[in-house]
């Protein structure tokens, strides 16, 4: 346990907006205040001024250790394909001004390129995995015998090199409930939406997927009961739609059925609006039932495809007609349905991108986010793929905005090279002006470059963020949807 002395300042990095309310930072400053620290957070989304902000943050107090969260590398979106490591080092340099203490990082998106982040940002230690337990580790070791090798998730400096103690996945998991660390009801004043999370770590086998790396293969659920407490938190101040913060939700199925349970046991259901990514399998009327009596009103599927050698190619186990049944599910139970595309990948050709665009039209979702592009991210099945099709520096279907050699730290993306130059021109062809769709953003440079409007990115989406100052709520892929008159 640590001593109630330590002091601990958490960072919240991530600025894009509309704001999304940095959920790591929650449960690592609720853990740590649980275990005896004393944690302060600055967050840097909310403040007008970063700069200042941090400046003002440290005039004030000499912490043992600094957090910095980087929940997002990159904004995986492409042709847009921004970068915050820029930003990130720009905030380390800024920190090392300020203040001696060492620095560490955490995050989903840090924990997806651990070492090479801490490479990269020039702070001393990062966390890969789970920080709740950790940083408490980490500042007992501050503290004591500096016996880093035994802080779990670590990745940190030994003469000069940087070195990892693997990842921090603990089991069982319980987490904070109280939802009193960040300010959640700014955030759903100026995000629309709330977090939570009913399990850890995926399962699935999808290729282009990094949860596994950063949250680990195996399901690691919390009791119904906890994540019911922190649902009841949240409406105590004021917040009543939620986005789940699972890689899926239905994934395993009996879990979502016990959440459901104790939502609606708890009355619950009846106060919430709640959004949630789902496997397009397993889902049946029993779980849609139980779903929309447990307050969920849109489901976003990640159903990929179907063209049946591009679910393959995903290696997804829905078929088709399995995505069909899904949308039907969800109108008969009255909760939106958005299915997300993911175009482009490795043997997609214009016409199996004309096969799977036809078919999301006649299913009749609410929305289809047609994503071009696929992110490729070392340790996963997709770069495993690309490697086997050659040298990557010669791949004509790898697609990226930063110069020199290929670095998939960088925003770098598969675009099947049989759709020629202007896939995104094609795509949109082939949606052809249909609403229920988020469009590809045109390539750089593409003469006629209208509906610039027409995409989904999150990231520093003004309609968005307008929609939300004057009182819509929900998921964005939702709120959007409304916007269109839809
Ligand atoms: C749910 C979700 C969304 C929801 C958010 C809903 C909500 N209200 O929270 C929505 C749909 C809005 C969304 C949007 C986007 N998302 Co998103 N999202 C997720 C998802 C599934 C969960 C994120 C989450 O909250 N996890 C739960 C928290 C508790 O986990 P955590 O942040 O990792 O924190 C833990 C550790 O990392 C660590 N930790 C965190 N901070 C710190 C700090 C320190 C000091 C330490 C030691 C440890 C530590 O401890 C925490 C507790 O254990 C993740 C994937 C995933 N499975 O995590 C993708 C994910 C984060 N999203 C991603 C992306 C790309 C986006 C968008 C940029 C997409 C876009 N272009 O529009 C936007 C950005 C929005 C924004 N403003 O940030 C990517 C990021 C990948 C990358 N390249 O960086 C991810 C990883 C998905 C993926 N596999 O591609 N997202």
């Amino acid at each position: 346990m640590m001593a109630a002395t330590q002091m601990l300042t958490l960072i919240n990095t991530n600025r894009m907006t509309p704001p999304i309310g940095p959920l790591g930072v929650e449960y690592v400053a609720g853990a740590a205040a649980r275990a005896g620290a004393s944690v302060d957070v600055v967050d840097l989304c909310l403040a007008d001024d970063p700069d200042a902000a941090l400046a003002d943050a440290f005039s004030r107090r000499e912490p043992r250790l600094v957090g910095l969260s980087f929940r997002n590398v990159d904004d995986c979106f492409w042709p847009s394909a921004q970068s915050f490591l820029p930003e990130l080092k720009r905030t380390v340099d800024r920190l090392r001004e300020l203040t001696a203490a060492p620095i560490v990082l955490g995050g989903v998106g840090f924990s997806i390129f651990p070492e090479r982040i801490v490479e990269r940002s020039g702070c001393d230690f990062g966390i890969r995995g789970d920080g709740e337990a950790a940083i408490g580790h980490l500042l007992d070791e501050l503290g004591g015998k500096r016996r880093f090798d035994r802080v779990p998730g670590l990745v940190w400096r030994r003469d000069g090199e940087v070195v990892s103690n693997g990842p921090a996945w603990p089991e069982p998991l319980s987490l904070p409930t109280a939802r009193d660390a960040i300010d959640n009801a700014a955030y759903f004043r100026r995000g629309g939406q709330a977090g939570v999370e009913t399990k850890r770590g995926c399962n699935r086998g999808c290729i282009y997927c990094a949860d596994p790396l950063a949250k680990g293969t195996a399901l690691r659920l919390r009791e119904p009961a906890e994540v019911a407490d922190e649902v009841a938190s949240l409406l105590a101040r004021g917040v009543d739609v939620l986005h789940t913060c699972d890689s899926e939700f239905n994934v395993p199925v009996e879990h979502a059925r016990a959440v459901c349970d104790e939502l609606i046991r708890r009355g619950l259901g009846q106060r919430v609006r709640w959004y949630t990514y789902m496997a397009v399998l397993p889902f049946d009327e029993d779980l849609a039932d139980r779903m929309r009596r447990a307050g969920c009103v849109g489901i976003n599927f990640t159903s990929d495809a179907a063209a049946e050698c591009m679910l393959q190619c995903y290696r997804q186990s829905h078929r088709r007609e399995d995505i069909a049944r899904a949308v039907g599910l969800c109108r008969a139970h009255g909760m939106a349905v958005m299915l997300d595309l993911l175009l482009g990948g490795p043997g997609e050709t214009p016409e199996t991108l004309a096969e799977s665009i036809a078919f999301f039209k006649q299913v009749e979702p609410d929305c289809v986010g047609a994503a071009l592009g696929m992110r490729i991210y070392p340790g996963t099945g997709a770069a495993e793929v690309v490697a086997a099709e050659g040298p990557m520096a010669d791949n004509p279907s790898l697609r990226r905005r930063y110069d020199g050699p290929v670095d998939l730290l960088e925003p770098t993306f598969y675009i099947s090279s049989a759709l020629g130059d202007r896939p995104a021109g094609l795509v949109r062809e082939l949606i052809a002006g249909d609403q229920r769709f988020f469009e590809p953003l045109e390539e750089p440079g593409a003469a006629e470059a209208g509906g610039v409007d027409g995409d989904h990115n999150y990231n520093q989406n003004d309609a968005l963020v307008q929609a939300i100052a004057d009182g819509q709520r929900g998921a964005y892929w939702d709120i959007l949807r409304h916007l269109r008159g839809r």
